[in-house]
C-alpha cells in the first residue's frame, strides 16, 4: 500500500549509523559534486607540465588575463567551485608571497603589481563559487628543499594562502614529490621520506585552525582522498570508507584508493581528477584534443554517478583565458546533462515498501521522491532484504536511474537490483554493489509502469533518500 509523504516528525527513533559517517564539512563537500581545477604557471609559457625550477619569473606574460572569464567559463559548466594552482612543482607563486622573490612580483605581467590568487579568489566570489587552492609540497625552485628550513617556508607560504584569500572549500595536497630540480643552483636529485618530511599533522593542524570549514584533500584524506588515477574514473563500487592506516600522501596504493575499503575505520570519499584536455597545463599542440561533451558526460557517470566528486581541469592558455574549443566543450556538456536531468519522471509515481521502520510513515517510501535530502525511506533493524516499488499512472519510458543514500546514517546498502514488469513478470534491468552519495545507472530504453528496487545483504537496514528516472533522448 502507498505511504503517505512524511509531513509528521516521527514517532519512531531513527536507525543508528553503520560505521564511520561524514562530518559536517564532508557532507557539505558531497554536495557540490562538480568543480574545476586551473593548472596556470610558467608551464604555460615554457611549454611543458613539470617546470624544473629554473624558470625565471620574466617568462610570466598572459597578454589578456581575465579571472571572470575563467570563472564564468566553470560557472556556465555547472561547477561549484575552483581549486587554482598557487605554485606548483616549479615553485613560482601565482601570488606575491613576503617568503620568495620567485613570484608574480618579479614578472612584467601587470607591471608586478600582478596577484593570480587574488583575482581568481574574487572573481569567484562575484560569481559564486566556491574557492580553493593547490599549494605543491615538492618545489623544484626552492634551494633548501629536502631539509627542514624547506617544511617551514612551506607552512608559512601555507598561511598566506589559508588567511588572506578569504573562506577555502578545499585545500589540496599533491602526493607527486621529490626527484630533479633546480634547488636554488644545485641542480641534483633530492629525495625525501613522503611519510615523515612535511610533518602532515602540523601542516594539517594549521588548515583546521585557519579554515575550519576546509576540506583537505591528498592521496590519503585525511577528509578526502585521491581515486588512484587521472583518467576520471571511480572503481566500481567506489566505498566512501577506508582504513587509511598504512597511508600517506605519496604512498599510497591507488588501487585501494580506487575502491576503498567496505568496512573501513574511516569516511574519506574520493576525488576523481582528470584534466579536459591530455595535461594538465595548456599546450596549443592540444587544442585538437579537447575532450568531446559525450566523452565528459561518461566520465561524469563513471565519477558523480559512483559517489565521487569530479574535479575537472581547465587550463587556461597563455593569454590567461580558457580556449574556446575547451569553452564549447564545457557548454555542451552542461547543456547535455541539463537535457537529461530536466524532467524527473517519478514525480507523479507512487511508491510502497515491503517494510517501514516501525510502521511510521516519516520513515516511508515518499521520502525518495520529495527531493527533501533529509527524509529517507528506512526499515527496521533486522531487515535485510527490502523492496520499494514505484507505481506510474501510465507507463513511463526511462533510460537513467538516480539512487542516493542518506549519509549521515553511514554507507549502508551492499547490494542492489532493479526491476521492471513486463507483463506480470519483474524482469532484472540492473544489478550492483554499492549506492552511497549517488549511483547513477544508464539501462537499456525500458517502458513499464512499475518499478522495482530490491536492496540485499546489507549489514544494517538500508536509508535511502532519493530515486530519480530521467529519460536520456540522446543515449549512444
Ligand atoms: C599531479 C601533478 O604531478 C600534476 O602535474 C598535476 O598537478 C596533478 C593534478 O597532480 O600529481
Amino acid at each position: 500500500m502507498p505511504h503517505a509523504p512524511s509531513s509528521q516528525p516521527p514517532q519512531v527513533v531513527p536507525p543508528s549509523p553503520f560505521g564511520p559517517t561524514p562530518s559536517v564539512r564532508q557532507l557539505a563537500w558531497h554536495e557540490l559534486e562538480f568543480y574545476g581545477f586551473i593548472h596556470f604557471t610558467v608551464n604555460t609559457f615554457t611549454d611543458r607540465e613539470w617546470g624544473y625550477g629554473d624558470e625565471t619569473p620574466s617568462v610570466f606574460t598572459p597578454t589578456d588575463f581575465d579571472a571572470h572569464q575563467i570563472v564564468e567559463t566553470a560557472a556556465a559548466g555547472g561547477m561549484k567551485g575552483l581549486i587554482l594552482t598557487c605554485k606548483h612543482h616549479d615553485g613560482f607563486c601565482l601570488w606575491p608571497s613576503r617568503y620568495t622573490e620567485h613570484s608574480v612580483r618579479n614578472a612584467p605581467w601587470r607591471q608586478g603589481n600582478g596577484d593570480v590568487v587574488r583575482e581568481i579568489s574574487d572573481a569567484c566570489a562575484t560569481h559564486g563559487l566556491r574557492f580553493g587552492v593547490y599549494l605543491s609540497p615538492w618545489d623544484r625552485h626552492h634551494p633548501e628543499y629536502g631539509r627542514p628550513a624547506y617544511t617551514t617556508y612551506y607552512r608559512n607560504q601555507l598561511r598566506e594562502l589559508l588567511t588572506e584569500y578569504g573562506p577555502l572549500f578545499e585545500v589540496w595536497f599533491d602526493g607527486a614529490n621529490g626527484g630533479d630540480g633546480y634547488y636554488g643552483g644545485a641542480r641534483e636529485h633530492r629525495s625525501i621520506d613522503a611519510r615523515t618530511y612535511y610533518e602532515w599533522e602540523r601542516t594539517w593542524d594549521l588548515v583546521r585552525e585557519l579554515q575550519p570549514d576546509a576540506c583537505i584533500f591528498s592521496d590519503a584524506g585525511p577528509d578526502i582522498r585521491w581515486v588512484g588515477n587521472e583518467s576520471g574514473v571511480a572503481g566500481d563500487p567506489c566505498w566512501h570508507t577506508l582504513r587509511p592506516d598504512d597511508l600517506a600522501p605519496g604512498a599510497a596504493d591507488p588501487g585501494i584508493l580506487n575502491s576503498g575499503h567496505r568496512f573501513g575505520s574511516h569516511w574519506i570519499p574520493a576525488e576523481c581528477d582528470v584534466s579536459i584536455r591530455p595535461g594538465w597545463f595548456y599546450h596549443s599542440a592540444e587544442d585538437d584534443q579537447v575532450r568531446s561533451a559525450e566523452n565528459l558526460l561518461d566520465l561524469y557517470f563513471q565519477s558523480v554517478g559512483r559517489g565521487t566528486n569530479l574535479l575537472l581541469n581547465l587550463p587556461p592558455d597563455r593569454r590567461g583565458r580558457i580556449h574556446d574549443n575547451d569553452v564549447q566543450c564545457l557548454r555542451a556538456f552542461r547543456k547535455r546533462l541539463d537535457a537529461i536531468q530536466r524532467v524527473d519522471l517519478t514525480h507523479n509515481a507512487q511508491a510502497s515498501a515491503s517494510q517501514v521502520r516501525g510502521n511510521d510513515p516519516a520513515y516511508g517510501p515518499a521520502n525518495l521522491l520529495d527531493d527533501v535530502p533529509e527524509h529517507y525511506w528506512a526499515t527496521d533493524d533486522d531487515i535485510r532484504d527490502a523492496e520499494v516499488t514505484l507505481m506510474f499512472p501510465e507507463a513511463v519510458t526511462f533510460n537513467t536511474i538516480d539512487l542516493r543514500e542518506y549519509l549521515p546514517l553511514g554507507q549502508r546498502i551492499e547490494r542492489y537490483a532493479i526491476y521492471i514488469d513486463q507483463h506480470g513478470h519483474w524482469q532484472p534491468i540492473a544489478t550492483g554493489t554499492g549506492i552511497g552519495r549517488r549511483r547513477l545507472i544508464r539501462t537499456a530504453q525500458c517502458t513499464t509502469e512499475r518499478l522495482r528496487l530490491r536492496v540485499v545483504d546489507g549489514p544494517v537496514g538500508p536509508a535511502l533518500s532519493k530515486w530519480g528516472l530521467y529519460l536520456d533522448t540522446e543515449a549512444p
